[in-house]
């Protein structure tokens, strides 16, 4: 008997302590009380959850305390890498992608007599581009006729899209947003993971791999990776949409190489083309039309990856110490044969 009641006190106890240790709880974490029933025992989404994994790989360890680079900056203060060579591990990288089976479309504009670049381009690219993916060439041109047929590797195909052309150079390189925007939206999101955005006037010549891809991705100007804020070329007129403060300021971007996600580039070249038809309804155009509307968008939307010069590169240039490899390098235009105009937009301007 005397046994008993100790055992109705000690029970009587613990379930004092238990509802003050609840009711406690619940003052301080109200959210942190749940109701389970049943479905947890139901289905989620969850369930279709594939289990990837890398396999045994050798590499040698990463050094916490001996960084790849120490001559460039790696990362931006937003912690988006910055790509240069050392940096990565194309091989971890490669399996990563495959595995998720990603395939990239590359858009290039070939107007009027720019088609001229197009053998040259795919041909190095064939060599260098996302070697062992599912590529799709996009290549706008007002000029069908004269694009050149390039036998192209297995899994990858030239995509030849009908476009006008406009009269005014300028309009040719701005009008780009808007034609990347429409096919966005059209057909680039049913066939491809991302967009790589870029220039024509150009040849691979070494790698660029899946290192490149991120959500969205912009690459440093060649000729202003070390320039100060102020003499970044941004729009400093107040009255454009392109506008940038002189305060203001990461990078300058180059107009000639962007990219990341099908939905993501979609966004990009939809504010550009937008803020360039504000601008035009209002008899102002951007200084350096395209360009000055992407490094409005990358100050604001931070881009995920940023392209080293690596990825970007002219030859008119002298090539600094910490510039191991040249993948992606203008092509020395003939303006009087090629352009209408005699207008200087090289990446070399500033020199
Ligand atoms: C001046 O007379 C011109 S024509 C300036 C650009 C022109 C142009 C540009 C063109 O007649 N046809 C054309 O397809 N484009 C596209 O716009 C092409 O894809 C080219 O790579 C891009 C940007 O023009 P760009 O390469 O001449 O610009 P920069 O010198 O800044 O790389
Ligand atoms: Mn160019």
């Amino acid at each position: 008997m005397v046994c008993a009641k100790k055992w109705i006190f000690v029970l009587a106890v613990l379930m004092v302590s238990f509802c003050w240790y609840n009711m406690r709880r619940m003052a301080l974490h109200p959210s942190l009380v749940f109701h389970c029933n049943s479905q947890l025992t139901s289905s989620s989404q969850f369930d279709l959850l594939k289990q990837d994994f890398l396999h045994r790989m050798l590499y040698e360890k990463p050094n916490v305390l001996s960084p790849p680079r120490s001559d460039v900056l790696m990362m931006t203060p937003w912690f988006a890498p910055i790509v240069w060579n050392g940096t990565y591990n194309i091989d971890i990288l490669n399996t990563q992608f495959h595995q998720k089976n990603v395939s990239i479309g590359i858009t290039i504009f070939a107007i009027k007599k720019y088609t001229v670049f197009i053998k040259t381009f795919i041909e190095t690219a064939e060599k260098f581009f996302m070697v062992g993916y599912e590529v799709n060439y996009y290549v706008f041109t007002d000029r069908v006729g004269d694009i050149p047929n390039i036998t192209l590797g297995e899994g990858r195909q030239l995509v030849i899209l009908e476009v006008p052309s406009y009269n005014r150079w300028q309009e040719v390189s701005m009008r780009r947003m808007e034609m990347i925007r429409d096919h966005s939206r059209q057909r680039f999101v049913n066939e491809v993971d991302y967009l790589v955005c870029v220039d024509v006037d150009m040849r691979f010549s070494d790698d660029v791999g899946v290192e490149i891809l991120s959500h969205s991705f912009g690459t440093l100007h060649p000729g202003y990776y070390a320039a100060s804020r102020t003499s970044f070329t941004y729009e400093r007129r107040q009255q454009s949409t392109a506008y940038i403060p002189t305060d203001e300021g990461d990078f300058y971007y180059a107009g000639g190489y962007f990219g990341g996600t099908v939905e993501e580039v979609y966004k990009l070249s939809n504010f550009c083309h937008n803020a360039m038809m504000t601008d035009k309804g209002n008899n102002i155009e951007a200084i350096w039309q395209d360009e000055s509307y992407l490094n409005k968008y990358f100050l604001y939307h931070k881009p995920t990856k940023i392209l080293s010069p690596e990825y970007l590169w002219d030859n008119n240039y002298e090539a600094p110490a910490f510039l191991k490899r040249r993948r992606f390098v203008a092509v020395p235009k003939n303006h009087d044969a090629i352009r209408n105009k005699r207008a200087l937009r090289d990446y070399s301007r500033n020199k």
